[in-house]
């Protein structure tokens, strides 16, 4: 392949496109360069890479993933020479090692920052995805590799008189670059997700007055944040494939141990400790899989872990009113949330609790927020803490048109449809990084070997002189069957949250993962390769020259 990118007929042509430069789209275009030297061409509509970490720059931001699987595997020079500096990172040192990742295997002169890409259509005859940007401009490529990210797209709700709000208001998602001054100010927080808890957290000492608009509570439990444990990252290189081969061969992905043991297996008072002992040791992933293996899964387990942190926070919230209000009715079934010192914050003179499932925000005003029982919450900054159109929703803002001109829209009317979360039936050569009905782990880890998996099946189109390769339709059928049935197990299925599309009024409700784990995901990439991928996708063959 040539390394130069060919001017055709006034679209150019390059032989693969990527969509996103976050760690997705990097190790991307890192890999496929590598593929027989194809030529990359990315496209990120940021200003700069990183994704998630270029966006979420709002105060507080960090990684609530141990670092040890929060980063790159694919080198392990990469992985000795950069020191991190804590357990959890925040924000801007997450976004200085993925931009580093940018400079030292030179992918900036692959990537057009602050391009939208809007449309992707197939075309049939030249076997080529044909791309248009919002700079007019258009790309042919053989293959497109969309890492769009799973909560990329921002849900914004919109109130009554917001225009009228003399103040600022900011979506933690696209917080502006540079500080937003607000030491002494009067601050709105709508939404208590991970977002808001950690961004309520980290400003309720520096802000003159802090109003949380809560409308529902989650359960968070602390993340005992501390400095990495000594020796660990030495450990790790000391074993560096047995270690990554064991996060990916693990359930979640997440590098800590999880639990083989069932709650329901042991005793009430054995259940409690084992909590009392995780919520000690801190961290949300944690306190889901590595006290026991059925949190997920059995009600009684889930109802000693939420009893646990119940308790925790009457212990630590003075006023009994807004304890009670911090304590959700919901399962521990949402993704799960640590952070340090949230429920402490709500005993600062200057943090309001105010219950907007009871009192609704009716609208904004000049001055701030109303609510129903007649209150104007006077502000001077509101931030949105209110999540995203996650998995589909950046997928469905780029128009594709498949093969027969078939819409992504169209394709997913009901439901996201794809096969391996990777590749969707009518829609070739076209692959999606962690995308619908893909594995609900840890991400990193599992974008580098889903990406293995695309640069490998790549390879077999080439070395084949196929024209294409798509999932069959049976294959997606068999897939979201497989996928819905082992997720109607989990208490993931009857609790309301992002991962089954309930926070966006009038999107599907319904399964968008596989929670088969981390291994068994890995083994049904793997079972596509050792089949020479014949049982589950159709290989398009070139037509024959005339
Ligand atoms: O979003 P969310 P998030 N009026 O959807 C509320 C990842 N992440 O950005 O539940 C009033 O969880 C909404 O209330 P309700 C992580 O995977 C990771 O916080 O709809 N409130 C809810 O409280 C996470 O799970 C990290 O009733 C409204 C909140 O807004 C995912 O991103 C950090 C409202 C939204 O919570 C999403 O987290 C940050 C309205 N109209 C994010 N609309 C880390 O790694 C929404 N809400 C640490």
């Amino acid at each position: 392949m040539s390394d130069e990118v060919k001017a055709e007929g006034g679209t150019t042509e390059v032989d693969a496109i990527v969509i996103g430069s976050g760690f997705a789209g990097l190790y991307s275009i890192h890999k496929l360069r590598n593929v027989d030297g194809l030529t990359v061409q990315a496209f990120e509509n940021a200003g700069d890479v990183g994704g998630t970490w270029y966006w979420n720059q709002y105060p507080g931001a960090r990684s609530d993933t141990e670092v040890n699987a929060y980063c790159y595997s694919f080198d392990k020079e990469l992985f000795h020479e950069w020191k991190w500096s804590e357990r959890y990172p925040r924000q801007e040192e997450i976004w200085s090692y993925l931009k580093h990742v940018a400079d030292r295997y030179d992918l900036r002169r692959s990537i057009q920052f602050d391009t939208q890409v809007e449309t992707a259509t197939w075309d049939e005859a030249a076997s080529q995805w044909i791309v248009t940007t919002d700079d007019g401009k258009a790309w042919r490529a053989k293959f497109l590799i969309e890492a769009v990210g799973l909560l990329s797209a921002t849900k914004v709700p919109h109130f009554a008189g917001e225009d009228r709000f003399k103040g600022q208001i900011h979506h933690t998602a696209r917080w502006p670059q540079g500080d937003v001054d607000l030491s002494g100010k009067r601050v709105g927080v709508i939404g208590t997700g991970s977002s808001g808890i950690q961004v309520i957290s980290e400003l309720a000492d520096k802000v003159g007055h802090m109003t949380v608009f809560q409308r529902t509570p989650q359960w968070v439990v602390p993340s005992k944040h501390r400095p990495i444990a000594p020796g660990l990252l030495e450990k790790i290189e000391a074993d560096y494939e047995g270690y990554w081969r064991d996060v990916l061969y693990s359930v979640t992905a997440f590098g800590f141990e999880e639990s083989d043991i069932a709650a329901e297996d042991v005793s009430y008072e054995e259940r409690i400790k084992r909590f009392e002992e995780q919520y000690e040791d801190g961290g949300g992933f944690q306190y889901m899989f590595a006290a026991f293996n059925d949190v997920a899964v059995s009600r009684v387990a889930n109802a000693a872990a939420t009893e646990v942190i119940a308790g925790k926070i009457r212990e630590t919230v003075k006023d009994p009113v807004t304890a009670n209000l911090l304590i959700p009715s919901d399962l521990y079934a949402k993704r799960p949330l640590c952070c340090d010192g949230y429920y402490e914050t709500f005993n600062r003179d200057n943090v309001e609790l105010v219950d907007v499932q009871h009192d609704p925000i009716v609208e904004f005003t000049e001055n701030g927020i109303r609510t129903e029982d007649g209150v104007e919450h006077e502000l001077d900054v509101v931030i949105l803490a209110t999540g995203f159109d996650a998995v589909s929703g950046n997928q469905l803002k780029i128009q594709h048109r498949g093969r027969g001109g078939v819409s992504l829209h169209d394709h997913w009317a009901h439901r996201p449809r794809t096969h391996l979360g990777l590749m969707a039936h009518g829609f070739p050569n076209l692959y999606m990084i962690y995308g619908p009905m893909g594995p609900f782990t840890n991400q990193p880890p599992l974008h580098e070997a889903q990406v293995n998996w695309v640069a490998g099946t790549i390879q077999h189109v080439l070395n084949n002189d196929l024209a294409s390769i798509e999932a069959t339709a049976d294959a997606e059928e068999a897939w979201i069957a497989e996928s819905d049935e082992g997720a109607s197990g989990t208490l993931f299925a009857v609790t309301n949250s992002w991962i089954n599309g309930s926070n966006i009024p009038g999107k599907p409700i319904i399964n968008m993962f596989y929670m088969g784990g981390s291994g068994a995901y890995m083994d049904k990439m793997a079972h596509e390769v050792e089949t020479d991928y014949r049982e589950n996708f159709t290989l398009g063959h070139a037509p024959v020259p005339a």
